[in-house]
């Protein structure tokens, strides 16, 4: 029998049954719509996918304490199925077709209900085939104590776009036509860049924009902000195949949190943001009234993507679409500082294990231990209550972000050297790496465990564990 916080609920129409659980939990469940809409880039319509709440918002936003109690409703012509990203849900309710549950069908409805316990920047993204790729993705913001009443928040959304519809860009990649797809980094005028022989390795697609907040630099979001106001960044990363470097120009900054859990803070103008990660990054605008651009630079391109901060009436002038020169590859260089300010009690591991990265370009095939997932896979088996240890090694030539559904880790070492790092949800692994990541087993279900590079993912970089 699932419990009344567990109940997940498939019908036709909202009906007789949603009603009588709404009274259960004494408010309404809030809805949240999977629709089609469209939107402009590089001056061309394109028709994305959005979730939305019937008064126009997208995603939620919401209060630590709350019960999440959330109607989503399939109004596309595909099913579909919502992961929230970075919660810790009941495993039945992480939106994980085949595992957790079948997908929405088209008219459908499915119900969530379970509790908030802690608060963050987080995120929601279909989990059905690659629909996250048309942008159906959406901020899911839990607001706690550490939120001041004296500091505005900004969300920035950051999606890669291709007019080429996913399923042909997943084939091409396949049939090796990868090679006309992938990026080609021009180094010729910037010595920083990884030799040749890894370059080729950082973007597999050629992407046609890189949003932010759906926009691109050549009509951004302009959002205004007071002088010498105090402003949250909530920084959120949607793409599905992108990494970047969030430049503050000349904003000095606190990193405060990253995928929704504290760190001691880390003051810097650049900070690097991989696939599916989350950053809070706390600032002060000067008392000068100006435009302050807040840039993403994607990493191996020179196409930049943000939003503008304007204070008073600043001048806001046209910021370039590419960069002087290329953003360099991420690096764990950050990760390797950071500190969690609320770390897992030391305790020695009960159990470990060793997972490698593994594949390759060629065929485009991506595995974990050199095995692709299919449903015959069996789970990584650990016991309730045990800590566990993830050991991820990267065998192939890309950076892989690793992401843990259900649990946030501990980055508790890179390569041979441990420490206390960041707790968080996604953690990047690059080429040649090692970094091993610590978590409770707190949570029991049957939870994914995959490079959240969607066309990784969906090749096979993507397994799971499971316990009672
Ligand atoms: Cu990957």
């Amino acid at each position: 029998m699932l419990s009344r916080r567990s109940f997940i609920s498939f019908a036709l129409a909202a009906g007789a049954a949603s009603f009588a659980r709404a009274e259960l939990t004494g408010q309404p469940p809030t809805i949240l719509r999977l629709e089609r809409r469209t939107i402009e880039v590089n001056g061309k319509a394109a028709s994305v996918f959005g979730i939305k709440q019937p008064d126009g918002t997208f995603g939620i936003s919401t209060e630590v304490g709350k019960s999440f109690h959330v109607r989503v409703e399939n109004h596309i012509s595909d099913p579909s199925l919502i992961h929230w990203h970075g919660l810790k849900p009941p495993w039945q309710q992480d939106g994980v077709p085949e595992l957790s549950k079948t997908a929405i069908p088209p008219g459908g409805t499915a119900e969530y209900d379970f509790p908030l316990p802690f608060g963050g920047t987080f995120w929601m993204h279909s989990h059905y085939g690659l629909q996250e790729q048309l942008l159906m993705s959406a901020p899911l913001i839990i607001h706690d104590a550490s939120d001041k009443a004296d500091q505005q928040e900004v969300v920035i959304m950051l999606t890669d776009f291709s007019f080429t519809p996913p399923e042909q860009i997943l084939e091409q990649l396949r049939k090796g036509g990868h090679l006309a797809h992938m990026h080609h980094v021009d180094t010729s005028a910037d010595e920083m860049m990884p030799s040749a022989e890894s370059r080729g390795h950082l973007n597999d697609v050629e992407y046609d924009a890189f949003l932010a907040n759906d926009r691109t630099l050549a009509d951004p979001q302009v959002v205004t902000v007071e002088q010498g106001g105090r402003v949250l960044l909530r920084v959120i990363n949607g793409s599905a195949m992108s990494h970047y470097h969030i430049d503050l120009g000349g904003l000095d900054a606190d990193l405060i949190a990253v995928d929704g859990c504290p760190v001691v803070p880390v003051r810097s103008r650049i900070f690097p943001i991989t696939t599916a990660q989350r950053l809070d990054i706390r600032l002060t605008v000067p008392q000068s009234a100006a435009a302050y651009p807040i840039l993403a630079k994607p990493e191996g391109e020179r196409r930049q993507t943000g939003v503008i901060l304007r204070a008073g009436h600043g001048q806001i002038s046209r910021i370039p679409e590419a960069a002087e020169a290329a953003s360099p590859p991420l690096t764990l260089g950050l990760e390797s500082s950071l500190r969690a300010a609320a770390p897992l009690k030391p305790r020695a591991a009960d159990r470990s294990y060793t997972l490698n990265l593994t594949g390759s370009m060629e065929g485009y095939r991506w595995s974990i231990n050199d095995v692709a997932w299919s449903l015959e896979v069996p789970p990584l088996s650990i016991v309730n209550g045990e800590r566990v240890e993830l050991i991820l090694v990267n065998r192939t030539k890309m950076a892989h972000p690793v992401h843990l559904h259900g649990h946030p880790f501990q980055v508790v070492a890179i390569g041979e050297r441990r420490f206390a790092g960041a707790v968080r949800d996604t953690v990047l692994v690059p080429p040649k790496a090692t970094v091993t990541v610590a978590f409770d087993a707190d949570n029991p279900g049957w939870w994914p465990l995959h490079c959240h590079l969607l066309y990784h993912q969906h090749a096979g970089m993507f397994t799971t564990l499971r316990y009672g």
